[in-house]
C-alpha cells in the first residue's frame, strides 16, 4: 500500500515534468541561401560550422566566433546533439540558418558546462548557423577550386581587368569568377563557399602579394596585347 502511494506520486511528478518540457521538433529556419546550392549535407558527410548560440530571449551562450575555431564533425554519429544532428542536413556551403533546439533534443535536464559558465538544465537553444565546408569523405577526386564548363575562354586576364589597369583587383576577379558561374561558363568546386574558393584561388596567383593579380601571375588562359606593351 505504501509503496504503491509513493509510486503513484513518483509517476505524478514525473507527469508533471513531462507535461511542462517543451517536446517539439527542432525549428529550422533558412536565413541565407547561396544562389548555386546543390551540394547538400547528408549522413556521413564531413562539416564545419561557426555558429552563435542564444537561449530564446537573446542571451548568447556561447559562440564559435570568439575562439574563431569551427565545429568540425561527421553528420549522423551522435557526436554534436540531436538537434543539430537534424538542423544541419540538407545544407550547403554558404547557407545560414536559424536552429532552434528544445531541451529534449539538446542537453535535456542536465546542466551542460561550457568554457566559460555553463548550460542550465531544460534550455531551450537557439543555434544562428553558417555552413562553412561539406565533403564528402569517400570522394577523393582531385580538387580544382574551379573548371570551364564548354570551351574555355580565350582571355580570362583581358575579360577580369575591367578598368585596364593591367593587373587584377580582388574586386574584379571576384566578379568576373561570379559572371562566368553565373551565365553557366564555369563551376565552383561544391561543398566550399564561393568567397573561400575565390580567396584561395586569388592569394595562390598574387605570388608577390601585393593584393593584384598581374599579367605574368596570372594562371588562367591569357593573350599579350601588343599595344599595350609600349
Ligand atoms: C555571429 O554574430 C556575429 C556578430 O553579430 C556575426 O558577425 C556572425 O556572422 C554571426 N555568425 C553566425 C554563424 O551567424
Ligand atoms: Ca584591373
Ligand atoms: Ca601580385
Amino acid at each position: 500500500m505504501v509503496s504503491s502511494v509513493v509510486i503513484l506520486a513518483v509517476s505524478l511528478q514525473i507527469f508533471a515534468a513531462l507535461a511542462e518540457e517543451d517536446l517539439g521538433d527542432v525549428k529550422i529556419e533558412v536565413t541565407f541561401k547561396p544562389k548555386r546550392c546543390i551540394f547538400l549535407s547528408r549522413e556521413g558527410y564531413f562539416l564545419r560550422y561557426h555558429y552563435n548560440g542564444t537561449y530564446p530571449d537573446g542571451t548568447k551562450f556561447d559562440s564559435s566566433h570568439e575562439t574563431d575555431e569551427t565545429v568540425d564533425f561527421v553528420l549522423g554519429r551522435g557526436e554534436v546533439i540531436k538537434g543539430m544532428e537534424t538542423g544541419l542536413r540538407g545544407m550547403c556551403a554558404g547557407e545560414r540558418r536559424k536552429i532552434t533546439v528544445p531541451p529534449h533534443l539538446a542537453y535535456g535536464d542536465k546542466r551542460e558546462e561550457l568554457l566559460e559558465g555553463s548550460i542550465p538544465p531544460g534550455s531551450t537553444l537557439v543555434f544562428e548557423v553558417e555552413l562553412i565546408e561539406v565533403l564528402d569523405p569517400m570522394d577523393d577526386l582531385p580538387k580544382n577550386l574551379f573548371w570551364w564548363v564548354g570551351e574555355t575562354p580565350t582571355n580570362s586576364f583581358g575579360d577580369s581587368d575591367v578598368n585596364r589597369d593591367k593587373k587584377i583587383s580582388k574586386e574584379e576577379f571576384a566578379n568576373y569568377c561570379h559572371m562566368m558561374a553565373d551565365s553557366d561558363k564555369g563551376v565552383f568546386l561544391p561543398g566550399r563557399r564561393e568567397q573561400d574558393l575565390i580567396d584561395d584561388m586569388f592569394s595562390f596567383q598574387d605570388r608577390n602579394r601585393d593584393g593584384f593579380i598581374s599579367f605574368h601571375e596570372f594562371a588562367g588562359p591569357k593573350i599579350h596585347e601588343k599595344h599595350d606593351e609600349l
